[in-house]
């Protein structure tokens, strides 16, 4: 599906795809993941509710980690967290250790076979912490403690993991080391290919959506090539710019 910046358009989305793929009698099942910030707009409570009504296989993945940004969940929200909004909706929920790791994919398997064999949507909560800041332009020292933080590092779920394998005797350090520095080479060679990729043609910014474009759009886009050829600095010629 598209990847969209407004919170929950992707919600009412997998419903109706979910809805869409019975419907052609595939045996598939549609997952959509949302923090518990995007369970605040409308378009969880569409989506939810049409996916129950229309008997939809759709796992939504709330992973609720505290906080949408800087605002913590009790600001969020009174009730019991995004999980009893599945009941109010009569959907089946599960809520889980969301940094548990074996169970979240038990819950999600489980979710899925019952989203398969009976046709009906499945609400996960997932209970989590957001350990790291929102993005760059965040700083969470301005709206919680380090404290709060150092409790939750404790339940960092790699590390508990990582802990996990080792009382198996699974874990090797040097392993998981030589691991991370492969992946972190692997990611910045990725992304110095990902930054030579050449931007979308420009007419990509009215194209797909109508069949024929309407006038007011081609009319921008011909203001807006008149101000490329102008200022061509203002227009990357590659996604690094
Ligand atoms: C409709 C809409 N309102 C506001 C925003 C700005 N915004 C971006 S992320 C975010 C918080 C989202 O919280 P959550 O869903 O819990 O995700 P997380 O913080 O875990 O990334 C907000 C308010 C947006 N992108 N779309």
């Amino acid at each position: 599906m598209t990847i969209s910046s407004p919170l929950g358009t992707q919600i009412p989305q997998a419903a109706g795809y979910a809805y869409g793929q019975k419907m052609a009698g595939a045996p598939a099942v549609t997952i959509c993941y949302f923090g518990e910030g995007a369970a605040s707009e409308g378009d969880f409570h569409a989506g939810l509710n049409m996916a129950a009504v229309l008997k939809c296989p759709t796992i939504f993945f709330c992973r609720n980690n505290g906080y949408a940004i800087s605002t913590p969940s009790q600001e969020q929200f009174v009730g019991d967290g995004i999980a009893a909004r599945g009941v109010g909706y009569g959907v089946p929920t599960i809520r889980v250790d969301g940094n548990d790791v074996l169970a979240v994919y038990a819950a999600t398997q489980t979710a899925r076979k019952l989203a398969l064999a009976e046709n009906t949507p499945v609400l996960i909560e997932a209970m989590t912490y957001r350990l790291a800041a929102h993005s760059t332009s965040d700083d969470p020292s301005g709206y919680r403690s380090k404290d709060e933080e150092v409790k939750w590092q404790l339940k960092d779920p790699l590390l508990r993991f990582a802990r996990y394998l080792d009382s198996k005797g699974w874990f090797d350090e040097k392993e998981m080391d030589a691991y991370l520095d492969k992946s972190r080479e692997d990611i910045l060679a990725a992304l110095k290919r990902a930054e030579k990729v050449p931007v979308n043609p420009l007419k990509d910014i009215i194209e797909d959506v109508y069949d024929t474009p309407p006038w007011h759009l081609k009319k921008q886009l011909s203001e807006l090539e008149s101000h490329i050829a102008k200022y061509p600095q203002d227009y990357p010629k590659t996604a690094g710019r």
